[in-house]
């Protein structure tokens, strides 16, 4: 099973989103492994948009991701880096396909609701940055029979 991590934007937390965008990963049968509520200083920042922070649009993304608090989680699944990145769509709300999810609730390239990761190595350097190993849950949910065919996991 992969994991990735997802980031609900400050956008999400103040538009009210939240429980309609988690509720999309629920009903996908993504496995909620972590989650926790924080306030992103310039400096965590800095840290998850290492490749961005000398990009011109870096400040204005900065000002944005710390103005209020994100709720930051840890998904499991098979594919799952993929398959959230698919979920989310387009980086802009703009160009995003009509039923993904920025699609469906953005209209902007800054406030696209969502984090996810992009990439195995990113996955891991993301999830390292803001859980500690003993703040992620290894649980079996009762319906996983029925959410994958053995073998397929
Ligand atoms: P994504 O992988 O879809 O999160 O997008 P990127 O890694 O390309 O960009 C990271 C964040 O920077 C995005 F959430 C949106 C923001 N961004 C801007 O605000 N302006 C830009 O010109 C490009 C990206």
């Amino acid at each position: 099973m992969e994991l990735t991590f997802v980031m609900f934007k400050p956008d999400c937390i103040q538009r009210g989103l939240l429980g309609r965008i988690l509720s999309r990963f629920d009903d996908k049968g993504l496995r909620l492994v972590a989650m926790k509520m924080l306030r992103v200083s310039p400096s965590l920042a800095k840290q998850h948009y290492a490749e961005h922070v000398s990009k011109p649009f870096y400040p204005g993304l900065e000002q944005f991701i710390t103005a209020s608090p994100v709720v930051a989680c840890v998904f499991a699944g098979p594919e799952v880096i993929r398959v959230v990145r698919e979920m989310l769509g387009a980086t802009s709300g703009l160009k995003a396909a009509a039923g993904t999810i920025r699609g469906d609730y953005s209209a902007s390239r800054q406030m696209n609701l969502v984090h996810a990761s992009d990439a195995p190595e990113s996955a891991s350097r993301e999830i390292a940055i803001y859980f500690k190993p003993e703040e992620m849950q290894a649980w079996e949910p009762c319906l996983a029979e029925w959410l994958q065919a053995e073998g397929e996991v």
